[in-house]
């Protein structure tokens, strides 16, 4: 297949890159490269030295002879180019992951939120309309998040993405519906996911678009078999306050010696997906597409749920490191339980990797290797919901002295 990968330069997105192309499939990686801008407007940086584009994908070439390519396009803003490369490139698939995806970044502050909602539902919108234009039959695979759901539930496990119920009409029949499932996002970010799914399935109603939404946990690891070829092509690994997501930054918090931060209790439960399932899940969802005129195909990307104090603890327990419990600079439920159906994937094949010490450890080895490019200053998470939460930091700040 040849396939384009919007957001190819990102953390979930080049170790995708890289196992398409190792699995023969012609890749072409799209990308504006905003991630990176945001790393220096934030003064920070991936705790693993990452390579630009032209010396990852020049190394790809010269450890495996297979071709990537890159365009720098940003998909929010550049329609006729957008337009242009689906045209000149005519695709079998884009895999889209082109979006701002951090919660805490998307809560900084007017800008962040309006540059949030602006990028991301002006890419999506952008995607479909070009695939509309085109008049190409491309099957789009988005990445989504499990926090489109909520983490609350009723008592069931959450289905993937839609909700069968039963209306009762005036005249007392009972009529059997199946809905999106009613969405209930606790950040700007989650929002635009929100709104990507409405996209989604007006376009997929209205203009028969084969469109894939896979809503996706918390992704953790670093390296895939790809990525740990060489150190040219060595992963993204954000561990700041913004960028990070708990279970990593636990694990560099581990190795640099900072207490592990713990929101409030640490009672939320949150859905998760190591980095190696994520690529092998888009090649599943690849090879899986829906048929014409269908609705959209919701799957749940995610293998395991855990309660972050439990992970906290367990990473204590595995390396020594001292746990804070920090005031919570979100507002959201203090707990949660959290069950999730992801039969769809186990169906297609996909054998989970689940959490285990080695794999932890691999990770902590990692972070251990670059510890000395970490900035403990950009390690509390700052960015507050409203004006009545805190910053994340602990009473002895290490950065602090
Ligand atoms: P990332 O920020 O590392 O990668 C996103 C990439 O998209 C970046 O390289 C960025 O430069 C690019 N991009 C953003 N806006 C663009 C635009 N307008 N035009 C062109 N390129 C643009 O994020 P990630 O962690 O790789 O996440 C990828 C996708 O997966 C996101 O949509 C995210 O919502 C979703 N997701 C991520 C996680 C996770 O834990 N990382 C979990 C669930 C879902
Ligand atoms: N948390 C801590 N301590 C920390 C960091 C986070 O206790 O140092 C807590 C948060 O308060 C939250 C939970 O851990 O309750 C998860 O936070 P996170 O930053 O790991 O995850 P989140 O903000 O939800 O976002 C991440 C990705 C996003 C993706 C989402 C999937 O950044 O792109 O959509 O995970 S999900 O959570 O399933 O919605």
């Amino acid at each position: 297949m040849k396939v384009l990968i919007l957001g190819g330069d990102g953390f979930c997105g080049w170790p995708t890159s890289l196992h398409l192309s190792s699995q023969g499939h012609d890749v072409v990686i799209v990308d504006n490269l905003s991630r990176r801008n945001i790393d220096n407007e934030l003064e920070t940086s991936s705790l693993t030295p990452i390579s630009t584009p032209g010396v990852r994908i020049d190394a790809w070439k010269e450890l495996t002879g297979r071709d990537i390519r890159f365009v720098n396009l940003d998909v929010a803003r550049e329609y006729d180019r957008l337009l242009a490369l689906l045209e000149t490139e005519r695709p079998d698939a884009i895999v889209h992951f082109a979006e701002q995806r951090a919660a805490p970044y998307s809560m900084k502050n007017s800008k962040t939120k309006r540059y949030t909602v602006d990028n991301n539902t002006s890419a999506t919108n952008n995607l479909l309309v070009a695939v509309v234009e085109s008049g190409q039959d491309i099957h789009i695979v988005h990445l989504g998040t499990m926090g489109v759901y909520g983490y609350g539930t009723a008592g069931m496990k959450i289905p993937e993405g839609y909700l069968d119920i039963t209306v009762k009409t005036d005249d007392g029949e009972s009529v059997e519906q199946s809905i999106l499932y009613p969405t209930n996002p606790g950040s700007v970010y989650h929002m635009t996911k929100t709104l990507d799914q409405l996209l989604f399935a007006y376009y997929a109603k209205n203009d028969e678009l084969r469109i894939t939404d896979l809503h996706q946990g918390i992704v953790w690891g670093t390296n895939t078999a790809e990525t740990a070829m060489d150190e040219r092509l060595i992963n993204r690994f954000d561990y700041d306050g913004d960028y990070g997501t708990v279970l990593n930054r636990f694990l560099v918090q581990a190795a640099v010696g900072h207490p592990i931060t713990v929101h409030g209790t640490g009672g939320q439960t949150r859905a998760f997906i190591h980095i190696r399932d994520t690529v092998r899940c888009i090649e599943l969802a690849l090879q899986n597409p829906p048929q014409r005129g269908e609705k959209v195909k919701i799957l749940n990307q995610m293998t395991q749920t855990h309660r972050v104090r439990d992970l906290a603890q367990l990473i204590s327990s595995l390396t020594g490191a001292e746990v804070a419990f920090v005031t919570n600079p979100r507002k959201e439920d203090a707990e949660n339980d959290l069950h999730v159906r992801n039969d769809l994937f186990i169906d297609l094949g996909l054998e989970p990797t689940l959490l285990n010490e080695g794999l932890l450890l691999e990770v902590t080895d990692v972070a251990s290797r670059y510890r000395e490019r970490a900035d403990l200053s950009r390690i509390p998470a700052r960015s507050t919901w409203t004006r009545a939460q805190s910053p994340g930091v602990p009473e002895a700040d290490p950065a602090l002295g």
